[in-house]
């Protein structure tokens, strides 16, 4: 038997904040200012990469100690600004004696809701790889250090990669994706890849320029007035293929490789027609000499200005996709009950539960008799906001395996989602609902919980939100 007691509420205006957030204009998200990214500093990663090359053969390709010394200096870096950093042993379809895939983790944001950066960071073997590709690895490098000084409040979630044997057959992110359960890939909701964004005599390259993923990369070189084009080039040919083949959205910025510049393209970039992007491309040359800042400069800036609009919290996911304001509206239950309907009494902070965050949530259930208890507001479901995510906490005196209470997800009276005693566990866990068939359209949303005659569960339900799609 439960029992609820619902602490003093704070006022609204507290718990909201109002008085303290700046005035903004009904319906308009308030901008995330993206962080200049210091070209000097992403230089002086390239440096020490350079010098790892030097002490290693001149190299540092994915099986060797240079490529090791690669992964120990990006790791230093990152484990002393906090993050959850990990190296992942690649072993299956990786050359013999390859090092690891580094994978470096903001722990902040919706874990469900991923955005992944990454960077291959082995060269070949003719050379120390500086824009192939120490460049993406630096600027990603520097760029991690950015957010973490930063530290701004998260929405999504980052995550940062640096591959091992991409330039034997991308070998190690294909690992990585392979690794992966089928509900770790579809917690990423794009993945952005860079490879070659200092090319001398490059373009301004966007992988799948056309793309929704695309669009805050492209949007930040178009502020530029750079004309970016499509990176036909490199397509099928970077890590973000291995993401692709499972049908995760992918972007990325490119400068090119052995390709040559068009007239067209000199005419607006400048840099030689008829001569390759890189001209040092898989060779000795690619050294310091054989990078171009501007362009390098560029990149860094544009992918932390992608990681300020997709995954730093504004209200704004950044998508450009209509999902900028959550449609659920007091998801955490943390303001009062409205606008939610039916049994509220079950919202509160009631002491024997606790909230997923904040202080309130819907208890649901619980009593140990016949009992069905719900929640239900009405929302519209505008198309590019269409994952109904919610965290529920099912607390259970059954056992086994029998579906004797349990918990329901309803638009407009038809089931989406049953859950039961069955799968009690400690703690919140987060679950997701397609409303893609209701997408452009006004539903009722109910949770419902609902027990038999004895034995009690309690389905505890809090942070309730429309995410993009
Ligand atoms: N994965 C690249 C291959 C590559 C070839 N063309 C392009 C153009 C743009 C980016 C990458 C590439 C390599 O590492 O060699
Ligand atoms: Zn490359
Ligand atoms: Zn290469």
């Amino acid at each position: 038997m439960k029992r609820r007691f619902a602490v003093a509420s704070l006022s609204l205006a507290v718990v909201l904040g109002l008085g303290t957030l700046p005035a903004v204009a009904a319906g308009t998200a308030p901008a995330a200012q993206s962080p200049d990214v210091d070209v000097t500093k992403v230089k002086a990663h390239l440096t020490e990469l350079h010098s790892i090359a030097g002490r290693n053969g001149g190299t540092r390709r994915s099986t060797g100690q240079g490529y090791r010394d690669s992964v120990a200096y990006v790791k230093g870096k990152l484990q002393a600004a906090g993050y959850t950093v990990t190296e992942q042993p690649c072993t299956s379809g990786c050359s013999s004696g390859a090092g690891p895939n580094l994978i470096a983790e903001w722990p902040h944001g919706d874990a469900n809701d991923v955005y992944m950066f990454g960077a291959h960071l082995d060269s070949v073997s003719a050379g120390p790889g500086m824009n192939d590709n120490g460049s993406g690895s630096a600027a990603l490098l520097e760029n991690a250090l950015t957010l973490a000084r930063q530290n701004p409040t998260m929405q999504g979630r980052v995550r940062f990669a640096w591959w091992t044997d991409e330039e034997q057959g991308l070998n190690g992110s294909d690992f990585y994706v392979r690794s992966l359960s089928s509900a770790q890939r579809s917690a990423i909701t794009a993945y952005y890849n860079f490879d070659m964004i200092a090319s001398t005599n490059g373009g301004y390259f966007v992988n799948h320029v056309t793309s929704a993923a695309a669009a805050p990369m492209k949007a930040y070189w178009d502020s530029l007035g750079l004309q970016p084009e499509e990176n036909t080039e490199g397509a099928g040919r970077s890590d973000d293929y291995s993401f692709e083949q499972y049908g995760i959205p992918t972007s990325g910025y490119a400068m090119g490789a052995s390709a040559r510049k068009t007239s067209a393209q000199a005419a607006k970039w400048g840099g030689t027609a008829g001569t390759s992007y890189d001209p040092c491309y898989h060779r000795s040359c690619d050294n310091l000499d054989n990078i171009n800042t501007t362009g390098l400069d560029r990149a860094s800036d544009g992918i932390a200005y992608t990681i300020w609009q997709r995954a730093v919290g504004t209200g704004d996911d950044g998508g450009g996709d209509g999902c900028d304001t959550d449609p659920v509206v007091n998801g955490g239950f943390e303001s009062g009950s409205s606008p939610w309907t039916g049994d509220t009494g079950t919202i509160g902070a009631h002491s024997g539960q606790s909230a997923h965050t904040g202080t309130r949530f819907a208890w649901l259930a619980g009593y140990g008799s016949t009992h069905t208890e719900s929640v239900a507001q009405t929302v519209t479901v505008p198309a590019g906001c269409t994952r109904l995510t919610y965290w529920l906490h099912i607390d259970t005196d059954e056992s086994g395996t029998t579906a004797y209470d349990t918990f329901k997800v309803k638009a407009d009276g038809t089931t989406l989602a049953t859950l039961s005693n069955a799968d009690a566990r400690d703690g919140y866990v987060q679950r997701t609902v397609d409303l893609g068939a209701y997408a452009g359209r006004q539903v009722a949303l109910s949770f419902t919980g609902s027990e038999d005659g004895s034995l009690q569960t309690g389905f505890v339900l809090d942070d309730v939100s429309l995410l993009a799609g």
